[in-house]
């Protein structure tokens, strides 16, 4: 465990909350994020409405979906230290200062995407278990800081198929029972890739605490829980980290399974995401004029640009295709992408889907890729709108 006994500090809204008589570390969760879905205070979970998300190619700070298992720290830059070390390495600390002036600097546009984005549609199959997020699990910024590799090779490591990066964070987290910190990791090969950064920023501005203050890894194309906030300590290792949120969640699960039967020798790690698009304006039962509406939304597919995007006004029979804003200069980013559809007066779904560059296109119905814990539905997204 990581000694951080000098890094946490009261803050005014801990003190304020300490004479209120709510413990420190939870008050500053309730600090307002008025304009987004707030799924739960604490853990802080909460995503932008569709319209805030599709407003910006790159997603403002105030906008961008938060997603946290436990506390979140309030680090000092000046004291803070990364630790770094593990199979051949010797044991090291760095400064923010350290990585600043010892590797070039990194810029990396990249979306953020939880693995339990959407959820709330493979809820609506049959029961699945955590927050019920709608498709703003997902956000895109610029990220600024080091390159992962830069640092592990400086550190003398080597490219290794069999190796893994593990990563440990300051956040505390109660889960099941237990009482842990956050804990992941990735492949070495993928911490080796030039796109995985240490990054210091976000959008230009240091990251804010619910972020990652002072510095989180950002794991370009995986899962967002493979991007570590509050980053305390980097250890690369001959197997994945043992750590409750590596060992035992965001696992994708075979359908037959349920909380009661559960079996993680049967599931499979979730790190690449996969092709997935959505509507986000209009919203989900919107009233619209009739007439041309305009339908809005992003589509990804990991490290690849989209080839294609589709949408349908009448449940998926019929298909047009949507204008596809490309952005082929940032290959992590999302794309954004729009139709004007004529509706006449009445009960219409509208439907999306995307098609990568080998052809591959997102599954019709949550039903067929529905697991218990609810990851990765990527199904065609689906919303009801009554025009008139
Ligand atoms: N230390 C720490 N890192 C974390 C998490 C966390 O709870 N603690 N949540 C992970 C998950 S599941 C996601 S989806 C992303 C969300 O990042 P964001 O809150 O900056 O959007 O952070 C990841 N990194
Ligand atoms: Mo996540």
């Amino acid at each position: 465990m990581m000694n951080r006994r000098a890094l946490v500090r009261g803050t005014g809204t801990a003190l304020m909350a300490a004479a209120a008589g709510i413990p420190p570390a939870r008050a500053q969760y309730a600090r307002a994020t008025p304009d987004m879905i707030v799924h739960r205070g604490y853990p802080l979970n909460a995503e932008p409405r569709g319209s805030a998300l599709r407003a910006a190619f790159i997603t403002p700070e105030r906008d961008f979906y938060i997603r946290s298992h436990g506390t979140i720290p309030e680090l000092r830059a000046e004291d803070y230290r990364l630790r770094l070390g593990g199979q051949g390495l010797p044991t090291q600390e760095l400064s923010l200062n350290d990585l600043r002036s010892r590797f070039p600097q990194r810029r990396v546009t990249a979306v953020l995407q939880c693995a339990g984005n959407r959820r709330a549609d493979m809820g609506l199959v049959k029961h699945v278990s955590g927050d019920a997020w709608q498709a703003g699990a997902i956000s895109n910024a610029e990220w600024g800081g080091v390159s992962l590799g830069d640092v592990l090779r400086a550190a003398g490591a080597r490219e290794r198929a069999d190796l893994h990066v593990a990563f440990d964070s300051h956040d505390e987290i109660e889960e099941e029972g237990e009482r842990f910190r956050y804990g992941a990791s990735i492949p070495l090969a993928k911490a080796m890739s030039p796109e995985t950064l240490l990054a210091f920023t976000m959008n230009g501005e240091p990251l804010t605490a619910r972020h990652g203050f002072p510095l989180r890894v950002v794991t370009p194309g995986y899962a967002g829980v493979r991007s570590p906030k509050w980053l305390a300590a980097i250890t690369v290792q001959d197997r994945p980290s043992d750590n409750h949120i590596q060992a035992k969640l965001y696992m994708m699960l075979p359908p037959d399974m349920t909380k009661l039967t559960e079996d993680l020798s049967r599931g499979v790690v979730i790190n690449d995401m996969p092709l997935t698009s959505a509507i986000l304006e209009p919203s989900a039962g919107a009233r619209l004029p009739a007439g041309d509406a305009r339908v809005r939304g992003y589509a990804i597919a990991t490290g690849q640009p989209i080839a294609r995007v589709e949408v349908s006004a009448d449940g998926g029979r019929q298909w047009m295709q949507a204008t596809v804003e490309q952005h082929a200069d940032a290959p992590w980013s999302w794309t954004f992408w729009n139709a004007a559809l004529n509706l006449p007066r009445g009960e219409h779904e509208l439907v999306v889907r995307a098609v990568d560059g080998a052809g591959r296109v997102q599954p019709a119905t949550a039903e067929e890729i529905w697991n218990f814990p609810g990851y990765l539905c990527t199904a065609w997204h689906r919303i009801s709108v009554t025009v008139g």
